[in-house]
């Protein structure tokens, strides 16, 4: 719910509104309504730090439609690479560091003045053959993921709000994910890589970020207790990034609560966290009924956000089904067509 000081701060953006405030997603499927200046704007005005996306540059590069929408600040006050930054294109063989990549998502945020969240340090996934077919020791596994996140932190020094350090790091059970880090050092691998990156860019903030934690359950207590132990143990750590890839008609029934006790843990410990890679996948055919019951999901999550202080923020994993990940859910907020879908209005609803 809004505060009187809120929706003055709404009110100021109105001279901003689009002058047909309809935009439908085909000729049959009806799109959004929303009258406000852009997502960003709503978000902040909420009292959030950034609504954002993610993106890989050929699509802002190759698409001026898509292109005039991510550089819109009022829509998108954050940026997150969606592969860039992945270890398969950093460090493709061991000690050779590309950036290329990463850089143009950089460029493309410090030139709107947008906040960037990197992803990630370590991941067991899109690694390169090296280290994914590689056998290590223990020290050899530390020294190579100290070296790979000290590094890649250390280029954007200074430009990144936060960084996911680690990555998908818990099985569904709660259990560590025995990947080829785990298999080197056991659990090890998770404070070497978050000091390297604390001593890369000290003013950083430093996330674990997992799927499946978006309502109560073993893999939520899991990462909280990680969270609570790591900080107990004087480990940096600064966030939990809550993915939300989600489907509608399945959310967690406890998802509000579950944020819930998430601002009370980040209360307690002195952290905080955020949505990271949101989108919501629909099952079956695209009808206008099912467009409302997505725009209702993305309310209810985004809501969720916007009640608890410590969580800052909220990304999509992508903002339009044209290049989200999902091919086949029309998951995302602006339709194939590059027009806002009804879920526009559940975003902007929910904060
Ligand atoms: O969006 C990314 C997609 O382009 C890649 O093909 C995929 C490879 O696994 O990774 C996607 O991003 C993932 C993110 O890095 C971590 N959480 C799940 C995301 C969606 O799969």
């Amino acid at each position: 719910m809004l505060v009187l000081a809120q929706l003055t701060a709404l009110a100021l953006l109105l001279p901003y509104c689009l002058a047909s405030p309809v935009a439908s997603s085909s000729a049959s499927l009806p799109g959004s309504t929303s009258r406000v200046a852009g997502l960003n704007a709503v978000a902040k005005a909420s009292g959030k730090l950034y609504f954002g996306t993610a993106t890989n540059a050929n699509e802002f590069q190759d698409d001026p439609v898509y292109g005039a929408i991510i550089n819109d600040t009022r829509q998108f006050g954050q940026i997150s690479p969606a592969n860039a930054m992945k270890w398969e294109f950093t460090e493709p063989n061991p000690g050779n560091f590309t950036f290329e990549d990463g850089d143009i998502i950089r460029d493309l945020a410090r030139n709107n003045g947008q906040l960037l969240r990197g992803h990630n340090c370590v991941w067991y996934m899109q690694l390169p053959d090296w280290i994914a077919n590689g056998t290590f020791t223990y020290h050899e596994m530390i020294n190579i993921v100290e070296n790979h996140c000290g590094t890649l932190v250390g280029h954007y020094k200074g430009e990144m709000y936060s960084w996911d350090v680690i990555n998908e790091s818990l099985n569904d059970d709660g259990s560590f994910r025995e990947n080829v880090f785990f298999n080197a050092t056991g659990p090890d691998y998770i404070p070497a890589a978050l000091r390297a990156a604390r001593a890369a860019d000290p003013h950083a903030k430093l996330y674990i970020n997992d799927y499946g934690i978006e309502g109560r359950g073993n893999k939520t207590t899991a990462i909280q207790n990680l969270v609570r132990k790591l900080k107990s143990e004087g480990v940096p750590i600064d966030g939990i990034g809550i993915q939300s890839h989600l489907t509608v008609g399945q959310l967690p029934t406890d998802l509000a609560e579950n944020f819930q006790d998430f601002g009370r843990l980040g209360a307690e410990i002195g952290i905080e966290f955020a949505i990271t890679e949101m989108d919501m996948r629909i099952l079956g055919n695209v009808t206008a009924e099912v467009l409302e019951q997505q725009k209702a999901a993305y309310e209810t999550v985004v809501d969720a956000c916007h009640a608890v202080p410590e969580c800052v923020g909220v990304t999509v994993w992508d903002f339009t089904d044209k290049y989200g990940w999902i091919t086949d859910g029309h998951a995302d907020i602006w339709d194939d067509d590059l027009q806002k879908k009804p879920a526009y209005d559940g975003v902007v609803l929910g904060f």
